[in-house]
């Protein structure tokens, strides 16, 4: 099985200098590719002149990122990689192996086998601990984290999925789908370092409105025919 990166970026030229370049010395990435939100702060033109694949996306957000980035993408898994700092990439070999031995989805949780959160404020954590219980409850997971975006995906099963949430939102929608459409999901412990540089996209709030929009409405609505 051969695997590829999806890395999207919007204005993170203070961080992928020194992320970039550990990824890309990660032994079984096969291929790396970089979806950018027409970034103004010299990310683009950094990948371009380091010899890294980037393209912007034709719609913005962080799921259209993912979904455009998925067309494009040659590996039959696949890896988001947010490369704010927060993901640390020296799991993504064992999340590939996970992979190998029958996962569809593993999420790189923040609260598992005693990883930590050095990101999160008092508002992300509450929100992340809400939604990983009332998406259990609803759905009857066990997840410990539902919306980290450092997560591996077999794409065969993803596109069984019909993921389409434009935003931020798209990451707790794939982990409600994978889980009602039967396949299997599981975790690793991942601690998620502070963001090295650069700006927050998240806005809480918002964000949160939509997380909970799509968890009642995944629940209320009957899931699309694969
Ligand atoms: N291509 C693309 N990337 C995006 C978009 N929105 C966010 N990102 C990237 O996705 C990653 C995560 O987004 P953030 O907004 O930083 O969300 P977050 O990780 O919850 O916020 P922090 O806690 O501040 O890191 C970052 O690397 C962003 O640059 C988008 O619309 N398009
Ligand atoms: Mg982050």
């Amino acid at each position: 099985m051969t695997t590829t990166v999806i890395v999207p970026t919007f204005n993170e030229i203070e961080c992928i200098p020194h992320i970039l370049p550990k990824l890309r010395d990660l032994q079984g990435v096969d291929k790396i590719i970089i979806v950018d939100n027409n970034s103004k702060d010299g990310t683009i033109e950094w990948c371009k002149s380091h010899g890294y694949t980037i393209f912007i996306q034709k719609n913005p957000g962080y799921g259209n990122a993912i979904r455009e980035a998925v067309e494009r993408a040659s590996g039959d898994i696949l890896i988001d990689f947010p490369p704010d700092g927060s993901s640390p990439s020296e799991k993504i070999p064992v999340m590939v192996e996970k992979i190998e031995q029958g996962l569809d989805l593993i999420i790189a949780s923040r609260y598992r086998d005693g990883a930590k959160s050095y990101d999160d404020d008092t508002l992300t954590a509450l929100g992340n601990w809400c939604f990983t219980k009332l998406t259990n409850f609803l759905f009857n997971t066990t997840y410990t984290d539902v919306l980290v975006g450092f997560r591996g995906y077999r794409k065969s099963a993803y596109r069984t999925l019909k993921l389409n949430e434009p935003h931020l939102a798209w990451v707790i929608q794939s982990s409600i789908r994978f889980a009602t459409h039967g396949y299997k999901v599981g975790e690793i412990g991942a601690d998620e370092p502070k963001r090295i540089g650069g700006k927050r996209k998240m806005l809480p709030f918002k964000t949160g409105l939509e997380i909970l929009t799509v968890i009642l409405r995944e629940f209320f609505q009957k899931p699309p025919k694969s």
